[in-house]
């Protein structure tokens, strides 16, 4: 029976990625670990349509980088779906380039609700954001805002009212905030990724030249950026 079968691989696939996330949620060190966790988003590779594999090359090879300056860190890359592509990718880059797996995982699950529902402590998180660093829009920006509410969007425009793609800007969140009560973010990190998609502001017309060194920028200005909250 095919169907009993597929569904029984997908049940056992399911098992494993919890077993996989609740591993990776406990972690191994003694010491204070969700301050030293950057969780983020893959920057630019949904509404933004930047192509797949060469983001996936980018994530790894910027985190690679990361690790080795910084060897008390830890960065988690999510998304929403055990499906998702880009988590995939990267799971393999990383493996084949013998990337530290308990300094440098793929996590599935909603960035808002990471030690809620995942039991994952990041006290640090990432956005991927808009340049007006306006609320709403979809995505994980909309996430972001929601669960952060007012308090969250107060003190973004304190700290800036534009980005430009390829930079980031480190948000402090209120201990007012949902997403500080309730998750433990301490800190968002606004970041503007390359625009692929011609509805967008600042669309690059497929020029993945300058695209990828734009999300190079990106991923170094958010890692810089969380190193600097850290020590
Ligand atoms: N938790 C974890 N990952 C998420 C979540 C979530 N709650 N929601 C989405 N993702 P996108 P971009 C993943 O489109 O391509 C916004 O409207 C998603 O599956 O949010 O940089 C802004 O206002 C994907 O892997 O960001 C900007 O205008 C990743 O997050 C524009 O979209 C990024 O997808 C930015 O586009």
């Amino acid at each position: 029976n095919v169907e009993a079968g597929n569904c029984s691989t997908e049940v056992k696939e399911e098992l494993n990625e919890e077993e996989e996330n609740r591993k990776q949620a406990k972690g191994s060190g003694s010491y204070d670990i969700g301050s030293h966790t950057l969780a983020f988003p893959s920057i630019s590779t949904a509404d933004f349509q930047f192509d797949l594999d060469r983001a996936s090359d980018i994530i790894v090879e910027s985190a690679a980088d990361f690790l080795r300056k910084y060897d008390n860190l830890r960065l988690v890359l999510v998304d929403l779906s055990k499906k998702s592509r880009i988590l995939s990718l990267v799971k393999d880059k990383a493996a084949k380039k013998r990337i530290d797996s308990s300094r440098f995982f793929t996590f599935v699950g909603d960035i808002t609700r990471l030690l809620s529902k995942g039991g994952l402590q990041c006290n640090v998180i990432a956005n991927a954001a808009n340049w007006r660093l306006k609320p709403g829009g979809g995505g994980v920006n909309a996430a972001i805002f929601n669960a952060g509410g007012e308090a969250l969007q107060h003190a973004t425009k304190k700290c800036a009212d534009a980005l430009r793609p390829g930079n980031s800007v480190v948000v402090s969140v209120p201990s007012t905030s949902p997403l500080h009560q309730q998750e433990g973010v301490t800190h968002v990190i606004h970041v503007l990724g390359p625009n692929m998609n011609p509805m967008r502001p600042d669309y690059l017309k497929n020029d993945y030249t300058k695209g990828c060194k734009i999300l190079r920028e990106a991923y170094n200005s958010l890692f810089e950026n969380f190193a600097s909250i850290v020590q």
